[in-house]
Protein backbone atom coordinates (compact mmCIF):
# COMPACT_ATOMS: atom_id res chain seq x y z
CA UNK A 1 0.00 0.00 0.00
CA UNK A 2 1.16 3.59 -0.85
CA UNK A 3 0.50 5.59 2.27
CA UNK A 4 0.65 10.01 2.83
CA UNK A 5 2.21 11.05 5.97
CA UNK A 6 1.08 14.94 5.49
CA UNK A 7 0.91 17.80 7.69
CA UNK A 8 -0.36 21.21 7.33
CA UNK A 9 1.18 24.32 6.32
CA UNK A 10 0.88 26.53 9.41
CA UNK A 11 0.99 30.14 7.87
CA UNK A 12 4.29 31.18 9.19
CA UNK A 13 7.44 29.26 7.94
CA UNK A 14 8.20 27.64 4.81
CA UNK A 15 10.31 24.92 4.97
CA UNK A 16 12.55 26.12 8.23
CA UNK A 17 12.66 22.31 9.76
CA UNK A 18 10.35 19.12 9.26
CA UNK A 19 8.56 17.53 11.93
CA UNK A 20 9.82 14.44 13.60
CA UNK A 21 6.29 12.61 13.53
CA UNK A 22 6.75 12.06 10.04
CA UNK A 23 9.77 10.59 9.99
CA UNK A 24 9.21 8.36 12.43
CA UNK A 25 6.38 6.75 11.15
CA UNK A 26 7.41 6.40 8.20
CA UNK A 27 10.55 4.32 9.51
CA UNK A 28 8.29 2.84 11.98
CA UNK A 29 5.95 1.36 9.00
CA UNK A 30 5.77 -2.51 8.76
CA UNK A 31 7.81 -3.19 5.28
CA UNK A 32 6.39 -4.05 1.61
CA UNK A 33 4.72 -0.06 2.07
CA UNK A 34 5.68 2.63 -0.08
CA UNK A 35 5.41 5.77 2.35
CA UNK A 36 5.27 9.57 0.56
CA UNK A 37 5.87 12.68 3.24
CA UNK A 38 4.40 15.64 2.55
CA UNK A 39 4.97 19.15 4.63
CA UNK A 40 2.44 21.85 3.61
CA UNK A 41 5.07 24.32 4.63
CA UNK A 42 7.39 23.08 2.00
CA UNK A 43 5.05 22.07 -0.94
CA UNK A 44 1.79 23.91 0.01
CA UNK A 45 -1.22 22.45 -1.45
CA UNK A 46 -5.13 23.44 -1.14
CA UNK A 47 -7.80 20.06 -0.91
CA UNK A 48 -8.16 19.99 -4.57
CA UNK A 49 -4.80 19.90 -4.94
CA UNK A 50 -4.26 17.04 -2.07
CA UNK A 51 -7.20 15.27 -3.23
CA UNK A 52 -5.23 14.71 -6.94
CA UNK A 53 -2.28 13.94 -5.38
CA UNK A 54 -3.93 11.21 -3.54
CA UNK A 55 -6.17 9.83 -7.17
CA UNK A 56 -2.69 10.38 -9.54
CA UNK A 57 -0.34 8.50 -6.56
CA UNK A 58 -2.51 5.80 -6.15
CA UNK A 59 -2.15 6.54 -2.24
CA UNK A 60 -4.35 3.42 0.01
CA UNK A 61 -4.34 5.58 3.48
CA UNK A 62 -3.07 8.95 4.39
CA UNK A 63 -2.27 10.26 7.96
CA UNK A 64 -2.30 13.43 9.35
CA UNK A 65 -0.95 15.22 11.95
CA UNK A 66 -1.67 18.77 13.67
CA UNK A 67 -1.29 20.93 16.69
CA UNK A 68 -4.68 23.38 17.33
CA UNK A 69 -3.45 25.98 15.60
CA UNK A 70 -3.46 23.91 12.05
CA UNK A 71 -6.49 21.83 13.11
CA UNK A 72 -8.97 23.59 10.92
CA UNK A 73 -7.09 23.21 7.76
CA UNK A 74 -6.17 19.52 8.78
CA UNK A 75 -9.75 19.16 8.53
CA UNK A 76 -10.66 20.49 5.73
CA UNK A 77 -7.66 18.37 4.15
CA UNK A 78 -8.90 15.62 5.63
CA UNK A 79 -12.63 16.05 4.19
CA UNK A 80 -11.16 16.99 0.89
CA UNK A 81 -9.19 13.37 0.97
CA UNK A 82 -11.90 11.32 2.41
CA UNK A 83 -14.22 12.61 -0.59
CA UNK A 84 -12.12 10.62 -2.71
CA UNK A 85 -12.74 7.17 -0.79
CA UNK A 86 -9.42 7.01 0.66
CA UNK A 87 -9.23 7.03 4.73
CA UNK A 88 -7.77 9.21 6.68
CA UNK A 89 -6.14 8.30 10.08
CA UNK A 90 -5.45 11.58 12.04
CA UNK A 91 -2.76 12.01 15.68
CA UNK A 92 -1.01 14.60 17.93
CA UNK A 93 -1.66 16.35 20.16
CA UNK A 94 -4.88 17.98 19.36
CA UNK A 95 -7.15 14.83 18.13
CA UNK A 96 -5.80 13.37 20.90
CA UNK A 97 -7.99 15.51 23.39
CA UNK A 98 -10.50 16.07 21.00
CA UNK A 99 -11.28 12.69 19.25
CA UNK A 100 -14.79 13.04 19.24
CA UNK A 101 -14.21 16.43 17.36
CA UNK A 102 -12.33 14.86 14.89
CA UNK A 103 -14.58 11.35 14.61
CA UNK A 104 -17.85 13.43 14.37
CA UNK A 105 -19.09 12.25 17.86
CA UNK A 106 -19.76 15.76 19.02
CA UNK A 107 -22.21 17.22 16.84
CA UNK A 108 -20.08 18.48 14.22
CA UNK A 109 -18.96 16.87 10.92
CA UNK A 110 -16.77 13.88 10.63
CA UNK A 111 -13.33 14.53 9.75
CA UNK A 112 -11.30 11.28 10.32
CA UNK A 113 -11.64 7.58 9.81
CA UNK A 114 -9.89 6.77 12.60
CA UNK A 115 -7.95 8.74 15.23
CA UNK A 116 -4.52 7.72 16.97
CA UNK A 117 -4.15 8.97 20.58
CA UNK A 118 -1.05 10.06 22.47
CA UNK A 119 2.19 8.72 21.25
CA UNK A 120 1.54 6.16 18.00
CA UNK A 121 5.25 4.78 17.98
CA UNK A 122 4.03 1.57 18.90
CA UNK A 123 0.67 1.38 17.40
CA UNK A 124 0.96 2.77 13.95
CA UNK A 125 2.13 -0.79 12.63
CA UNK A 126 -1.30 -2.13 13.64
CA UNK A 127 -2.94 0.86 11.81
CA UNK A 128 -1.31 0.09 8.79
CA UNK A 129 -2.04 -3.30 9.00
CA UNK A 130 -5.84 -2.80 9.74
CA UNK A 131 -6.25 -0.12 6.82
CA UNK A 132 -4.51 -2.97 4.38
CA UNK A 133 -7.47 -5.18 5.24
CA UNK A 134 -10.12 -2.11 5.29
CA UNK A 135 -10.73 -2.72 9.08
CA UNK A 136 -9.88 0.30 10.38
CA UNK A 137 -11.06 0.95 13.96
CA UNK A 138 -12.34 4.58 14.90
CA UNK A 139 -10.02 4.98 18.15
CA UNK A 140 -6.21 3.65 18.40
CA UNK A 141 -4.63 4.22 22.51
CA UNK A 142 -1.76 2.33 22.97
CA UNK A 143 -2.53 0.58 26.08
CA UNK A 144 -0.81 -2.04 28.41
CA UNK A 145 -1.92 -5.73 28.79
CA UNK A 146 -4.16 -4.58 31.69
CA UNK A 147 -5.64 -2.19 29.55
CA UNK A 148 -3.63 1.35 31.41
CA UNK A 149 -2.14 3.51 29.29
CA UNK A 150 1.17 2.83 27.63
CA UNK A 151 3.97 5.29 27.04
CA UNK A 152 6.49 3.35 24.15
CA UNK A 153 9.83 3.36 25.98
CA UNK A 154 12.73 4.79 23.49
CA UNK A 155 15.03 2.66 24.52
CA UNK A 156 15.36 0.79 21.92
CA UNK A 157 14.79 3.66 18.97
CA UNK A 158 14.20 3.61 15.84
CA UNK A 159 17.27 4.51 13.11
CA UNK A 160 15.53 6.97 11.39
CA UNK A 161 17.78 6.79 7.85
CA UNK A 162 18.95 10.71 7.96
CA UNK A 163 21.56 9.20 5.46
CA UNK A 164 18.81 8.06 2.67
CA UNK A 165 15.86 10.36 3.28
CA UNK A 166 14.90 12.93 0.83
CA UNK A 167 15.59 16.29 2.69
CA UNK A 168 15.41 18.16 -0.62
CA UNK A 169 12.27 20.18 0.57
CA UNK A 170 14.08 21.25 3.61
CA UNK A 171 17.76 22.78 2.43
CA UNK A 172 17.70 26.44 3.47
CA UNK A 173 20.42 27.00 0.91
CA UNK A 174 18.72 28.59 -2.25
CA UNK A 175 19.27 25.78 -4.98
CA UNK A 176 21.29 27.85 -7.32
CA UNK A 177 23.75 29.02 -4.20
CA UNK A 178 25.04 25.17 -4.05
CA UNK A 179 28.05 25.48 -6.68
CA UNK A 180 29.38 28.29 -5.00
CA UNK A 181 28.97 27.90 -1.04
CA UNK A 182 29.26 24.07 -1.36
CA UNK A 183 33.20 24.36 -0.95
CA UNK A 184 32.97 28.13 0.68
CA UNK A 185 35.13 27.10 4.20
CA UNK A 186 33.98 23.85 5.61
CA UNK A 187 30.94 23.63 2.72
CA UNK A 188 27.83 25.64 2.48
CA UNK A 189 26.28 24.16 -0.30
CA UNK A 190 23.15 23.02 1.99
CA UNK A 191 21.90 23.96 5.63
CA UNK A 192 19.05 22.05 6.70
CA UNK A 193 17.87 21.71 10.90
CA UNK A 194 16.67 18.36 11.65
CA UNK A 195 14.67 17.70 14.53
CA UNK A 196 16.30 15.05 17.05
CA UNK A 197 14.87 14.09 20.43
CA UNK A 198 16.49 12.52 23.08
CA UNK A 199 13.66 12.16 25.86
CA UNK A 200 9.98 12.87 26.09
CA UNK A 201 8.04 13.99 28.98
CA UNK A 202 8.66 16.98 31.36
CA UNK A 203 7.41 17.03 35.26
CA UNK A 204 6.71 20.75 35.58
CA UNK A 205 2.77 20.65 34.56
CA UNK A 206 2.93 24.48 33.54
CA UNK A 207 -1.39 25.44 33.56
CA UNK A 208 -1.36 26.97 29.77
CA UNK A 209 0.83 23.67 27.94
CA UNK A 210 -0.33 20.28 26.86
CA UNK A 211 3.41 18.57 27.63
CA UNK A 212 2.76 17.07 30.74
CA UNK A 213 -0.79 15.81 29.91
CA UNK A 214 0.53 14.31 26.82
CA UNK A 215 3.52 12.68 27.26
CA UNK A 216 3.60 12.41 31.30
CA UNK A 217 5.19 13.92 34.02
CA UNK A 218 7.98 11.22 34.14
CA UNK A 219 10.67 11.29 31.36
CA UNK A 220 11.87 8.83 29.15
CA UNK A 221 15.72 9.16 27.74
CA UNK A 222 17.05 7.75 24.79
CA UNK A 223 20.90 5.79 25.43
CA UNK A 224 23.11 8.39 24.59
CA UNK A 225 24.53 5.57 21.93
CA UNK A 226 21.64 6.22 20.11
CA UNK A 227 21.37 9.66 20.28
CA UNK A 228 25.04 10.17 19.39
CA UNK A 229 24.46 7.63 16.10
CA UNK A 230 22.00 9.97 15.21
CA UNK A 231 24.52 13.14 15.26
CA UNK A 232 27.06 11.30 13.51
CA UNK A 233 24.70 10.12 10.70
CA UNK A 234 23.57 13.45 10.12
CA UNK A 235 27.18 14.79 10.22
CA UNK A 236 28.41 12.57 7.87
CA UNK A 237 25.54 13.05 4.97
CA UNK A 238 26.08 17.07 5.91
CA UNK A 239 29.74 16.51 4.71
CA UNK A 240 28.71 14.44 1.78
CA UNK A 241 26.99 16.72 0.48
CA UNK A 242 29.43 20.01 0.98
CA UNK A 243 27.17 21.62 3.10
CA UNK A 244 25.92 21.84 7.10
CA UNK A 245 23.30 20.13 9.56
CA UNK A 246 21.65 22.19 12.67
CA UNK A 247 19.64 19.78 14.94
CA UNK A 248 16.87 21.14 16.88
CA UNK A 249 16.75 18.83 20.20
CA UNK A 250 13.27 18.83 20.49
CA UNK A 251 13.11 17.51 24.05
CA UNK A 252 10.43 20.60 25.79
CA UNK A 253 13.45 20.24 28.61
CA UNK A 254 16.57 19.30 27.01
CA UNK A 255 18.60 19.56 30.58
CA UNK A 256 15.57 18.20 32.77
CA UNK A 257 18.08 15.74 34.20
CA UNK A 258 21.47 17.83 34.41
CA UNK A 259 23.28 15.09 35.30
CA UNK A 260 21.77 12.96 32.02
CA UNK A 261 22.79 16.16 29.97
CA UNK A 262 25.78 16.39 30.76
CA UNK A 263 26.87 12.46 29.95
CA UNK A 264 25.05 12.94 26.83
CA UNK A 265 27.26 15.90 25.98
CA UNK A 266 30.08 14.60 26.78
CA UNK A 267 29.35 11.42 24.73
CA UNK A 268 28.87 13.75 21.78
CA UNK A 269 32.12 15.55 22.44
CA UNK A 270 34.24 12.57 22.29
CA UNK A 271 32.44 10.98 19.73
CA UNK A 272 32.82 14.10 17.49
CA UNK A 273 29.22 14.43 16.55
CA UNK A 274 29.59 17.89 17.35
CA UNK A 275 26.77 19.64 14.96
CA UNK A 276 25.26 23.40 16.02
CA UNK A 277 22.45 22.40 18.01
CA UNK A 278 19.54 24.30 19.54
CA UNK A 279 17.13 23.31 22.27
CA UNK A 280 14.99 24.13 24.65
CA UNK A 281 15.72 24.68 28.30
CA UNK A 282 14.30 26.52 30.94
CA UNK A 283 15.96 28.94 33.35
CA UNK A 284 16.28 27.33 36.32
CA UNK A 285 18.37 24.70 34.69
CA UNK A 286 21.09 26.59 33.59
CA UNK A 287 22.28 27.67 36.59
CA UNK A 288 25.24 25.17 36.36
CA UNK A 289 28.11 26.37 34.96
CA UNK A 290 29.78 23.16 33.65
CA UNK A 291 26.67 22.21 31.87
CA UNK A 292 26.73 25.59 29.97
CA UNK A 293 30.46 24.35 29.04
CA UNK A 294 29.30 21.30 27.51
CA UNK A 295 26.62 22.91 25.71
CA UNK A 296 29.12 25.06 24.49
CA UNK A 297 31.89 22.60 23.86
CA UNK A 298 29.42 20.44 21.96
CA UNK A 299 28.36 22.66 19.16
CA UNK A 300 25.10 24.71 20.83
CA UNK A 301 24.31 27.85 19.29
CA UNK A 302 20.59 28.80 20.55
CA UNK A 303 18.84 28.24 23.56
CA UNK A 304 14.80 28.95 23.83
CA UNK A 305 13.71 29.75 27.11
CA UNK A 306 10.22 29.86 27.94
CA UNK A 307 10.25 33.07 30.41
CA UNK A 308 6.73 33.74 29.69
CA UNK A 309 6.70 36.89 32.24
CA UNK A 310 8.84 39.40 34.26
CA UNK A 311 5.90 39.00 37.13
CA UNK A 312 6.36 36.29 39.57
CA UNK A 313 2.50 36.68 40.06
CA UNK A 314 2.14 35.65 36.54
CA UNK A 315 4.37 32.97 37.10
CA UNK A 316 2.78 31.53 39.99
CA UNK A 317 -0.47 31.81 38.58
CA UNK A 318 0.40 29.48 35.60
CA UNK A 319 2.15 27.07 37.85
CA UNK A 320 6.13 28.25 36.85
CA UNK A 321 6.90 29.30 39.74
CA UNK A 322 10.09 27.86 39.05
CA UNK A 323 10.73 30.88 36.58
CA UNK A 324 12.73 33.50 38.45
CA UNK A 325 13.14 36.72 36.71
CA UNK A 326 15.55 38.02 39.48
CA UNK A 327 17.87 35.38 37.48
CA UNK A 328 16.88 36.07 33.80
CA UNK A 329 19.82 38.33 32.94
CA UNK A 330 22.53 36.39 34.86
CA UNK A 331 21.73 32.76 32.94
CA UNK A 332 21.28 35.12 29.62
CA UNK A 333 25.13 36.42 30.88
CA UNK A 334 26.23 33.09 31.15
CA UNK A 335 25.01 31.76 27.79
CA UNK A 336 26.62 34.88 25.77
CA UNK A 337 29.84 34.49 27.47
CA UNK A 338 30.02 31.20 25.48
CA UNK A 339 28.73 32.66 22.38
CA UNK A 340 25.24 30.68 22.89
CA UNK A 341 22.14 33.17 22.49
CA UNK A 342 18.86 32.72 23.43
CA UNK A 343 15.55 32.69 22.29
CA UNK A 344 13.37 34.39 24.91
CA UNK A 345 9.46 34.03 24.85
CA UNK A 346 6.91 35.66 26.66
CA UNK A 347 3.35 35.49 27.22
CA UNK A 348 1.09 38.47 27.21
CA UNK A 349 -2.58 38.62 28.66
CA UNK A 350 -1.90 36.56 31.80
CA UNK A 351 -4.24 37.48 34.73
CA UNK A 352 -1.43 39.99 36.33
CA UNK A 353 -1.59 41.31 33.28
CA UNK A 354 -1.56 45.76 32.91
CA UNK A 355 -1.70 47.72 30.01
CA UNK A 356 2.41 48.48 29.40
CA UNK A 357 3.50 45.49 30.66
CA UNK A 358 5.35 44.76 26.51
CA UNK A 359 7.58 48.02 27.35
CA UNK A 360 7.89 46.76 31.26
CA UNK A 361 9.41 43.49 29.81
CA UNK A 362 11.36 45.13 26.62
CA UNK A 363 12.88 47.27 29.72
CA UNK A 364 14.06 43.96 31.19
CA UNK A 365 14.98 42.65 27.90
CA UNK A 366 16.87 45.46 26.55
CA UNK A 367 19.22 45.26 29.52
CA UNK A 368 20.25 41.97 28.61
CA UNK A 369 22.90 40.24 25.82
CA UNK A 370 21.02 41.02 22.35
CA UNK A 371 19.22 37.49 21.35
CA UNK A 372 15.64 36.59 20.14
CA UNK A 373 12.61 37.91 22.27
CA UNK A 374 9.06 36.71 20.80
CA UNK A 375 5.90 37.40 21.83
CA UNK A 376 2.60 35.29 21.79
CA UNK A 377 -0.65 35.34 23.80
CA UNK A 378 -1.86 32.85 26.64
CA UNK A 379 -3.84 30.43 24.95
CA UNK A 380 -6.31 27.71 26.46
CA UNK A 381 -5.27 24.99 24.43
CA UNK A 382 -7.68 22.34 24.82
CA UNK A 383 -7.62 19.76 28.15
CA UNK A 384 -4.60 21.53 29.89
CA UNK A 385 -5.61 23.01 33.59
CA UNK A 386 -6.10 26.31 32.09
CA UNK A 387 -8.54 25.68 29.90
CA UNK A 388 -10.29 23.78 32.51
CA UNK A 389 -9.89 26.84 34.53
CA UNK A 390 -11.56 29.66 32.34
CA UNK A 391 -14.03 27.43 30.97
CA UNK A 392 -14.79 26.82 34.79
CA UNK A 393 -14.85 30.40 35.40
CA UNK A 394 -17.42 31.41 32.37
CA UNK A 395 -13.78 33.64 30.95
CA UNK A 396 -13.84 31.49 27.19
CA UNK A 397 -14.73 33.69 24.66
CA UNK A 398 -14.20 31.47 21.98
CA UNK A 399 -14.52 28.24 23.55
CA UNK A 400 -13.49 26.59 20.38
CA UNK A 401 -11.03 29.18 18.74
CA UNK A 402 -9.09 26.56 16.67
CA UNK A 403 -11.87 25.92 14.62
CA UNK A 404 -11.98 30.00 13.40
CA UNK A 405 -8.41 29.97 13.95
CA UNK A 406 -7.08 34.16 13.75
CA UNK A 407 -3.36 34.25 14.38
CA UNK A 408 -2.40 36.34 18.03
CA UNK A 409 -5.87 36.68 18.84
CA UNK A 410 -7.29 35.84 22.64
CA UNK A 411 -9.92 33.52 23.10
CA UNK A 412 -10.55 34.72 26.39
CA UNK A 413 -10.80 37.96 28.71
CA UNK A 414 -8.00 38.39 30.80
CA UNK A 415 -8.21 40.25 34.36
CA UNK A 416 -6.52 43.08 34.26
CA UNK A 417 -7.03 44.87 30.49
CA UNK A 418 -9.12 44.04 27.50
CA UNK A 419 -8.66 41.78 24.70
CA UNK A 420 -7.73 44.70 22.55
CA UNK A 421 -5.45 46.19 24.77
CA UNK A 422 -3.50 42.64 24.91
CA UNK A 423 -3.33 42.77 21.34
CA UNK A 424 -1.99 46.33 21.40
CA UNK A 425 0.33 45.00 24.08
CA UNK A 426 1.75 41.92 21.80
CA UNK A 427 1.90 44.53 18.86
CA UNK A 428 4.37 46.85 20.66
CA UNK A 429 6.42 44.16 21.89
CA UNK A 430 6.82 42.54 18.23
CA UNK A 431 7.35 46.21 16.38
CA UNK A 432 9.79 47.31 18.98
CA UNK A 433 12.04 44.45 19.02
CA UNK A 434 11.92 43.90 15.38
CA UNK A 435 12.51 47.42 13.84
CA UNK A 436 14.90 48.06 11.89
CA UNK A 437 16.64 50.73 14.64
CA UNK A 438 15.90 47.06 17.17
CA UNK A 439 18.11 45.13 14.55
CA UNK A 440 20.71 47.22 14.74
CA UNK A 441 21.10 47.68 18.06
CA UNK A 442 21.34 44.00 18.28
CA UNK A 443 24.36 43.83 15.78
CA UNK A 444 25.98 46.62 17.86
CA UNK A 445 25.74 45.20 21.38
CA UNK A 446 27.64 42.47 19.97
CA UNK A 447 30.73 45.40 18.52
CA UNK A 448 33.20 42.94 20.45
CA UNK A 449 32.35 39.84 18.92
CA UNK A 450 33.60 38.12 15.56
CA UNK A 451 31.48 38.94 12.46
CA UNK A 452 30.01 35.70 11.83
CA UNK A 453 28.49 35.95 15.74
CA UNK A 454 26.78 39.53 14.71
CA UNK A 455 25.50 38.00 11.16
CA UNK A 456 23.97 35.13 12.73
CA UNK A 457 21.61 37.18 15.18
CA UNK A 458 20.50 39.51 12.80
CA UNK A 459 20.20 36.67 10.15
CA UNK A 460 17.87 35.15 13.13
CA UNK A 461 16.23 38.22 14.02
CA UNK A 462 14.93 38.94 9.93
CA UNK A 463 13.92 35.50 9.95
CA UNK A 464 12.00 35.97 13.41
CA UNK A 465 10.38 38.57 12.41
CA UNK A 466 8.05 36.63 10.24
CA UNK A 467 6.72 34.95 12.99
CA UNK A 468 4.35 37.96 13.83
CA UNK A 469 5.23 40.28 10.40
CA UNK A 470 4.21 37.44 7.55
CA UNK A 471 7.23 37.34 5.60
CA UNK A 472 6.48 34.36 2.98
CA UNK A 473 6.43 36.37 0.11
CA UNK A 474 9.51 37.35 -1.61
CA UNK A 475 8.34 40.67 -1.69
CA UNK A 476 7.99 41.24 1.88
CA UNK A 477 11.24 40.13 2.13
CA UNK A 478 13.12 42.78 -0.64
CA UNK A 479 10.89 45.65 1.62
CA UNK A 480 12.88 44.09 5.26
CA UNK A 481 15.97 44.07 3.06
CA UNK A 482 15.98 47.46 1.95
CA UNK A 483 15.25 48.66 5.44
CA UNK A 484 17.75 46.93 7.15
CA UNK A 485 19.90 48.07 4.16
CA UNK A 486 22.59 50.35 6.89
CA UNK A 487 23.23 47.06 8.95
CA UNK A 488 23.48 44.96 6.07
CA UNK A 489 26.14 46.57 4.10
CA UNK A 490 27.71 47.33 7.40
CA UNK A 491 28.11 43.25 7.95
CA UNK A 492 28.72 42.80 4.23
CA UNK A 493 32.07 45.36 4.60
CA UNK A 494 33.16 44.09 7.27
CA UNK A 495 33.05 40.50 6.44
CA UNK A 496 34.57 41.00 3.19
CA UNK A 497 37.20 42.90 4.97
CA UNK A 498 38.16 39.76 7.01
CA UNK A 499 37.85 37.16 4.51
CA UNK A 500 40.39 39.57 2.61
CA UNK A 501 42.79 38.60 5.44
CA UNK A 502 44.54 35.76 5.14
CA UNK A 503 44.67 33.29 8.19
CA UNK A 504 42.14 35.92 10.08
CA UNK A 505 39.43 32.90 10.57
CA UNK A 506 41.58 30.90 11.97
CA UNK A 507 40.55 29.73 15.21
CA UNK A 508 38.19 31.84 15.66
CA UNK A 509 35.39 31.07 13.91
CA UNK A 510 32.15 31.31 15.15
CA UNK A 511 30.52 29.02 12.98
CA UNK A 512 33.24 25.86 13.11
CA UNK A 513 31.58 23.11 15.46
CA UNK A 514 34.22 20.51 15.20
CA UNK A 515 37.42 22.43 17.05
CA UNK A 516 35.05 24.76 19.79
CA UNK A 517 37.11 27.09 21.18
CA UNK A 518 34.94 27.05 24.57
CA UNK A 519 37.81 27.49 27.43
CA UNK A 520 38.87 30.94 25.92
CA UNK A 521 35.25 32.67 25.64
CA UNK A 522 34.31 31.11 28.66
CA UNK A 523 36.89 32.94 30.62
CA UNK A 524 36.90 35.94 28.25
C1 LIG B 1 9.30 21.11 17.62
C2 LIG B 1 8.08 21.85 18.12
C3 LIG B 1 7.72 22.99 17.44
C4 LIG B 1 8.39 23.47 16.18
C5 LIG B 1 7.50 22.97 15.01
C6 LIG B 1 8.22 22.78 13.74
C7 LIG B 1 8.65 21.38 13.49
N1 LIG B 1 8.99 21.21 12.29
O1 LIG B 1 8.67 20.49 14.32
C8 LIG B 1 8.27 24.99 16.38
C9 LIG B 1 9.41 25.46 17.25
C10 LIG B 1 8.22 25.84 15.13
C11 LIG B 1 6.99 25.04 17.18
C12 LIG B 1 6.17 26.11 17.23
C13 LIG B 1 4.98 26.14 17.93
N2 LIG B 1 4.52 25.22 18.76
CO1 LIG B 1 5.40 23.56 19.04
N3 LIG B 1 6.27 22.09 19.62
C14 LIG B 1 7.32 21.41 19.23
C15 LIG B 1 7.63 20.27 20.19
C16 LIG B 1 8.64 20.80 21.19
C17 LIG B 1 8.15 19.00 19.59
C18 LIG B 1 7.29 18.37 18.50
C19 LIG B 1 7.79 16.99 18.24
O2 LIG B 1 8.41 16.75 17.25
N4 LIG B 1 7.57 16.08 19.20
C20 LIG B 1 8.05 14.70 19.14
C21 LIG B 1 7.08 13.86 18.33
C22 LIG B 1 7.57 12.43 18.29
O3 LIG B 1 5.84 13.92 19.01
P1 LIG B 1 4.50 14.35 18.27
O4 LIG B 1 4.76 15.36 17.24
O5 LIG B 1 3.49 14.65 19.27
O6 LIG B 1 4.10 12.99 17.50
C23 LIG B 1 3.71 11.82 18.17
C24 LIG B 1 2.21 11.75 18.47
O7 LIG B 1 1.59 12.99 18.66
C25 LIG B 1 1.64 11.02 17.31
N5 LIG B 1 1.33 11.75 16.09
C26 LIG B 1 1.62 13.00 15.72
N6 LIG B 1 1.13 13.23 14.49
C27 LIG B 1 0.55 12.10 14.06
C28 LIG B 1 -0.11 11.80 12.88
C29 LIG B 1 -0.63 10.53 12.70
C30 LIG B 1 -1.29 10.19 11.43
C31 LIG B 1 -0.52 9.57 13.72
C32 LIG B 1 -1.04 8.22 13.53
C33 LIG B 1 0.14 9.87 14.92
C34 LIG B 1 0.66 11.15 15.07
O8 LIG B 1 2.65 10.08 17.03
C35 LIG B 1 3.94 10.69 17.21
C36 LIG B 1 4.88 9.62 17.74
O9 LIG B 1 4.47 9.17 18.99
C37 LIG B 1 6.22 20.05 20.83
C38 LIG B 1 6.25 19.48 22.22
C39 LIG B 1 6.48 18.01 22.15
N7 LIG B 1 7.29 17.51 23.01
O10 LIG B 1 5.96 17.31 21.28
C40 LIG B 1 5.63 21.44 20.79
C41 LIG B 1 4.11 21.60 20.57
C42 LIG B 1 3.70 20.65 19.49
N8 LIG B 1 4.00 22.98 20.11
C43 LIG B 1 3.01 23.55 20.58
C44 LIG B 1 2.68 24.90 20.32
C45 LIG B 1 1.49 25.47 21.08
C46 LIG B 1 3.42 25.65 19.42
C47 LIG B 1 3.17 27.11 19.05
C48 LIG B 1 1.72 27.44 18.76
C49 LIG B 1 3.75 27.95 20.18
C50 LIG B 1 3.44 29.40 20.10
N9 LIG B 1 2.77 29.87 21.11
O11 LIG B 1 3.80 30.05 19.16
C51 LIG B 1 4.05 27.31 17.81
C52 LIG B 1 3.25 27.21 16.51
C53 LIG B 1 4.15 27.38 15.37
C54 LIG B 1 3.55 27.31 14.06
N10 LIG B 1 3.44 28.42 13.41
O12 LIG B 1 3.19 26.27 13.62
C55 LIG B 1 2.16 22.65 21.45
C56 LIG B 1 0.96 22.13 20.68
C57 LIG B 1 -0.25 21.93 21.56
C58 LIG B 1 -1.45 21.75 20.73
N11 LIG B 1 -2.49 21.30 21.34
O13 LIG B 1 -1.47 22.04 19.57
C59 LIG B 1 3.22 21.55 21.85
C60 LIG B 1 2.65 20.19 22.16
C61 LIG B 1 3.99 22.13 23.06
C62 LIG B 1 3.18 22.63 24.19
N12 LIG B 1 3.75 23.56 24.92
O14 LIG B 1 2.08 22.27 24.49
N13 LIG B 1 6.79 23.90 17.82
S1 LIG C 1 6.02 24.85 29.50
FE1 LIG C 1 7.93 23.72 29.37
S2 LIG C 1 8.49 23.40 31.52
FE2 LIG C 1 6.30 23.91 31.52
S3 LIG C 1 5.24 21.91 31.42
FE3 LIG C 1 5.47 22.67 29.32
S4 LIG C 1 7.33 21.68 28.61
FE4 LIG C 1 7.37 21.55 30.86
Amino acid sequence: MRILLYNPDNGVTRNFMPHLWMFLLQTLTPPGHEVVLIDGNAQPMDETQIAQFVRDQNIGLVGIGAMTRMVARAYRMADSIRATGVPVVMGGPHVTEEADEALGRNGGPRHADAVALGEADEIWPQIVEDAVRGELKEIYAPVDGGGKERKPPLNPYPVIPWDKLDLSQFNLIPKLMHPLLKNFREGWGTFRIVPVESGRGCPYGCEFCTVTGFFGDSIRFRTNESVVNELLLLKDRARKEGGQIAVFFIDDNFAINVKRTKSLLRDIIAAKAQVFWVAQISANLLRDEELVDLMAASGCKWIFIGMESVDPANLKDVNKGFNKPDEYAAVLERLAKRNIYAITSFIFGMDNDTPGVAERTLQQVRSWPPGLPIFGLLTPLPATPLYQRLEAAGRLTRPRHWLDFVPFTMAHTPMKMTIEEAHTELNYGWAQSYSPEALAQAVAALDDQHVGDRFNIFLARLCFRGIYFPMLRKSSWLRVVLENRRTILRLLKEGVFRWMRPGNFAGQDSFHVGTPNVSSKANA
